[in-house]
């Protein structure tokens, strides 16, 4: 065996709650932006499939995480449904508690530990009603969320994520319309932003107060900037790039303080959002312990070619633009880049640049689209997908010899979910989900070789 990985790394999937669970207003659970974004639009979504009903993991958890075990998983990173577990008056919704203690429960029993994320695009209707992010009270509710998680399951849980991708309901939902409330506003984004940033080392400061000897971080989407060439154009442009979508953050979350370059640039272009002194003092002291990585491609990025019109409004594209670069290699059936390396020179960044602080890849994967079509004898034959996690895998390894601090992979996901506007479109699970068949789970030949990497610890 060539690539061998550290004892105790943690192996397994990554999920969250509106992808997967289904069961969307059981047992007295609220709605969220997306089951309300399918009731007023459901054309927007991949074949008008909406989060009703996803994969069924509120009915068949057993059954899945006895498959996961089965398949020699370590860990699994799931999310709370903020609107399943607080109810529109604030109290705690009780089958919810059920619920999620029933999902730890088993998992534990099964050896499978659980890491719990708190917010993964998800946020419930009736606080967006009010402003979501835009509006602070919205921040204290989710402090008082968080508190009341850490609360319920903090003894058996020991592993939290205070966000999945925090740049994400920025960009899609107020600078792009692919999460609601879909509105391109720059000012308010970075008002949005601002306040999902507090809300983490909110919920970090109370998770440090209850002293439950675990680790709290935070997932980002840390996909390495390349520009096209060393031009001073646009090595700027990859600059702002990986400040605005990277670095924001990245460094908070880590070094405890907005990068001085960002800062001044949302000064110049008037979009400092609304904060008090005392916010970034809380900012300042609660850093993360622990970081998850999500990555799946590079952003190859270029000096913008055009002016900006007038009445264009103002977006981070306004300041770069993305560089199709001839040559690269491409995932035919999602269309997006691979570029296993992208890997190492992220770990090779946060060791240099961030402490060299602990972190695992927290989502890595590859999004099939019309993925039936690789069936034999009832069996998705993915060798694409054994190849894509290989790959990526012999440049963690290499990441790990030159002393990065890379604790685990996880590959998104399980078992095929729902992708948001995408619905079930592009599959990424080890585990198929025929939608058309009661939603049956059948393993795909790429979670029987990931399990003999586990069992050998390497490959
Ligand atoms: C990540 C998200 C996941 C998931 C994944 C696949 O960024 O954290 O929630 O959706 O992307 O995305 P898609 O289905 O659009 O290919």
């Amino acid at each position: 065996m060539k690539y061998i990985f550290p004892k105790d790394f943690w192996w397994g999937s990554a999920s969250s709650a509106t992808q997967m669970e289904g069961g969307y207003n059981l047992n007295e659970k609220e709605q969220n932006i997306w089951d309300y974004w399918y009731e007023i639009a459901p054309e927007k979504f991949h074949n008008n499939i909406g989060p009703k009903d996803t994969s069924k993991f509120y009915y068949k958890y057993e059954e899945d995480i006895e498959l996961m075990k089965n398949l020699g998983h370590n860990s699994f990173r799931f999310s709370i449904s903020w609107s399943r577990l607080i109810k529109s008056d604030g109290s705690v919704n009780l089958l919810a508690v059920d619920f999620y203690e029933n999902v730890i429960n088993t998992m534990i029993k099964n050896n499978i530990e659980p890491f719990i994320n708190l917010f993964h695009f998800d946020m419930p209707m009736y606080l967006q009603e009010i402003g979501g992010w835009e509006n602070r009270e919205v921040v204290s509710a989710y402090q008082n969320f968080s508190k009341k998680c850490f609360e319920l399951f903090g003894d058996k849980v020991k592993k939290w994520f205070t966000h999945n991708e925090p740049i994400v309901p920025v960009e899609c939902g107020y600078l792009g319309e692919y999460h609601y409330p879909a509105v391109v506003d720059f000012k308010r984004a970075v008002q949005v932003g601002y306040h999902i940033m507090l809300s983490s080392s909110l919920a970090i400061m109370e998770y440090k107060k209850l002293n439950q000897g675990g680790q709290i971080g935070i997932i980002v989407n840390l996909t390495p900037s390349y520009p096209r060439s060393n031009s001073e154009e646009d090595l700027k442009a990859s600059n702002i790039a990986d400040l605005i979508l990277n670095r924001s953050f990245l460094d908070t979350s880590v070094l405890g303080e907005f990068p001085g370059e960002l800062i001044e640039f949302v000064k110049e272009q008037d979009l400092l959002p609304i904060y008090k002194t005392q916010e970034l003092e809380i900012i300042r002291n609660n850093t993360v312990d622990l970081l998850g990585v999500n990555y799946y491609q590079p952003r190859r990025v270029k000096a913008k070619e055009s002016q900006v019109k007038d009445n264009e409004p103002l977006t981070p594209e306004s300041f770069f633009d993305f560089y199709d670069m001839p040559g690269k290699k491409i995932n035919p059936h999602r269309g997006w880049e691979i570029y296993e390396k992208g890997i190492y020179d992220l770990a090779i960044n946060i060791r240099d640049n961030y402490k060299n602080i602990p972190f695992f890849i927290s989502e890595n994967g590859m999004g099939v689209e019309g993925e039936e079509k690789f069936k034999v004898e009832g069996r998705i034959e993915d060798d694409y997908r054994i190849e894509f996690i290989k790959e990526h895998l012999k440049w963690a390894n290499k990441a790990l010899k030159e002393g990065c601090n890379l604790k685990g992979y996880h590959l998104w996901t399980f078992m095929d979910n729902w992708s948001w506007l995408n619905a079930y479109k592009n599959r990424y699970g080890f585990v198929e989900v025929d939608i058309n068949n009661e939603f049956k789970r059948t393993p795909k030949k790429s979670s029987y070789w990931f399990k003999d990497v586990i069992e050998n610890n390497g490959f």
